[in-house]
This record gives C-alpha cells, sequence and structure tokens, in this order.
C-alpha cells in the first residue's frame, strides 16, 4: 500500500440520510478521473463520528462494493466503544479491505497502557493489518518515539497515518521504523513530508485534488523539487480557499462542479449558504486543475 489515499467524503440528502448513488459516484470519481492509489472509508472527512455502527457498515459495503478490487481499500474503525471497533474491523476484514485503521481513543483522558490495549484488543481476534489514525489536534492524544515503538510491537499493526505538522517526529519515526508505513495526513504538508521519505499520503483535499497531489510524490521521488513546489504552490492556494469557505462543505460544493453529487453535511455541521456555494464556485473556476 503506497501513494495517494482520498479520505472520502460522504453523500448525504437534504434530510441527513446516506445518499447511496452520490457515495458511489464520489468513489468513482476518485478512481476514475483523479487515479488515486486508495480509499480511506470513514475518517474524519466521511463524518465518521456522527454515524451509526450500523450506517458505517452500510458506508463500507457500498464503497467496497464500488471500488470492488481497483485500488487498496483502508478502512477506519476507531470508535470509543471498543465492543463496535471489534465488530466494525471483523466486518471490513470479512468484506476484503486492505487495512484497518483506528483513531487513537479519545475524550477521556486514556493513559498509553489504556490506548495500546484498544489497539491490541481490536487486532485479537482479526487477520488483518491496522495503521494507527494519529490526530493529536483533534485528539489530544500526543504520542512519542517510544510510544509508537510500543505499539509496533504488535506486527499486525504494519503504520501509522501521521496527522501532525511534527516534522521533527516524522522524521525519527521513518530512521527508526523503515519497515512500517507512515502515511501523512496534512495535505498542506505533503512536500515536505514527501523529503522524509514516507509511503503516501491520506487527505480530504485529495477528493478534489487527487491528481497535484499524486505529482507531487512523483516529483519528490524524480528529485525534480522545482516542480514539486510548483504543484504544492497550486495545491495551497486551492486548500487556503477550501479551508477559508468551510472545509467539508467546499469539498462537496466543489465536487458537485465536477458533477458529482456529494450531497451535504450532516447536522450538527450545516447546509452550505449561497454566499459559499458562489465562493466554492469560483474556486472551481480559478483553483481547480
Ligand atoms: O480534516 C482533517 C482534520 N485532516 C485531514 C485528514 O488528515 C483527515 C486533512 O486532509 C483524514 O484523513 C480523515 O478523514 O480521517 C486536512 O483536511 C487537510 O490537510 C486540510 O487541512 O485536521
Amino acid at each position: 500500500m503506497k501513494g495517494i489515499f482520498t479520505a472520502l467524503i460522504n453523500s448525504f440528502d437534504e434530510k441527513g440520510n446516506i445518499n447511496e448513488q452520490g457515495l458511489r459516484e464520489i468513489v468513482r470519481y476518485n478512481i476514475d478521473v483523479s487515479q488515486v492509489d486508495g480509499l480511506y472509508v470513514n475518517g474524519s472527512t466521511g463524518e465518521n463520528f456522527m454515524l451509526s455502527a450500523e450506517e458505517k457498515k452500510k458506508v463500507f459495503k457500498i464503497v467496497k462494493d464500488e471500488a470492488g478490487d481497483e485500488v487498496d481499500l483502508i478502512a477506519q474503525v476507531g470508535a470509543l466503544n471498543i465492543f463496535e471497533a471489534k465488530d466494525l474491523a471483523a466486518y471490513v476484514t470479512d468484506l476484503g479491505y486492505d487495512a484497518l485503521s483506528a483513531v487513537t481513543p479519545f475524550y477521556y483522558k486514556f493513559d498509553f497502557e489504556e490506548i495500546k490495549d484498544y489497539y491490541n484488543s481490536i487486532l485479537e481476534d482479526v487477520d488483518n493489518q491496522m495503521l494507527i489514525y494519529s490526530i493529536p489536534a483533534l485528539t489530544g492524544v500526543n504520542m512519542d518515539l517510544k510510544q509508537f515503538g510500543e505499539l509496533f510491537e504488535n506486527e499486525k499493526i504494519t503504520g501509522v497515518k501521521f496527522t501532525a505538522p511534527d516534522f521533527f517526529l516524522l522524521e525519527r519515526l521513518r530512521h527508526a521504523y523503515p519497515e512500517k508505513l507512515i502515511f501523512s495526513g496534512f495535505d498542506e504538508m505533503l512536500l515536505p513530508a514527501s523529503v522524509y521519505g514516507i509511503d503516501g499520503a491520506i487527505g480530504s483535499t485529495f477528493n478534489v485534488n487527487g491528481k497535484r497531489a499524486k505529482g507531487i510524490l512523483k516529483a519528490v521521488h524524480e528529485g525534480d523539487l522545482g516542480e514539486a513546489r510548483k504543484l504544492q504552490k497550486e495545491s495551497n492556494d486551492l486548500i487556503t480557499a477550501i479551508l477559508d469557505n468551510g472545509l467539508y462543505q467546499t469539498i462537496k460544493e466543489l465536487l458537485k462542479v465536477k458533477g458529482v453529487d456529494a450531497g451535504y453535511c450532516r447536522k450538527p455541521m450545516k447546509k452550505p449558504g449561497d454566499e459559499q456555494i458562489e465562493s466554492a464556485k469560483e474556486i472551481g473556476r480559478t483553483l481547480l486543475d
């Protein structure tokens, strides 16, 4: 598993129900048009933490049905309810997902032993690999090199989705664990992360910027830093505009510009206002590739 993985956005109808046809279109757009290497399903970008367990299963099933074996699929199964996380891990493994991922448990201040037990428990009954999903800005869980090392002692834990602006730790991890997979998680930092030898990246904006992201990885691998910087600058102009206009709403509106029925966000996220929709169209006209 290597390359650019889209953190798949979800599609809801006006009432907040999963829009199956829209979700299928999003999958197809990522595979056929952006030609990404894989999909990361039910992450933050998929509005996972606002879904019931049954809805998460529905999304996993639709995505696998649509994508088949065309690209690698990673299922984010992390949940504070450990029984739910284990059940989802078994479910997606049966469906044929290539890897699991689980966000570090959040909200309660779990100590490291508890975090380690969470991962080992999710994995004890399934035959699949796991990428730790580390996103300290949203979970408050900051792990150091030694703690990552302890988690990596479980052979089923094959890597990490590293969503943090900590390049010192990223370099130390790469150096210490050359055999583990490291996916970077901040799209605006793809170029510097690539220079440190990541295996790939997982990101929300790849839903609409997958080609440039692939170009950045390729340019870095070929040693063409001029091209990599040009593509990262273009990407960051787009990412800045998306973040200013509302991350998930704008990605959905941009997909609509491309003819994909990306629908709406689920409450408590807001529907986009007229001004936000107009700005998204302008972003589509000026900043998409
Ligand atoms: O949205 C966030 C929150 N991070 C995503 C990504 O790391 C989330 C990142 O692409 C993800 O992979 C998932 O859905 O689980 C940013 O949206 C992007 O870099 C813009 O800042 O921080």
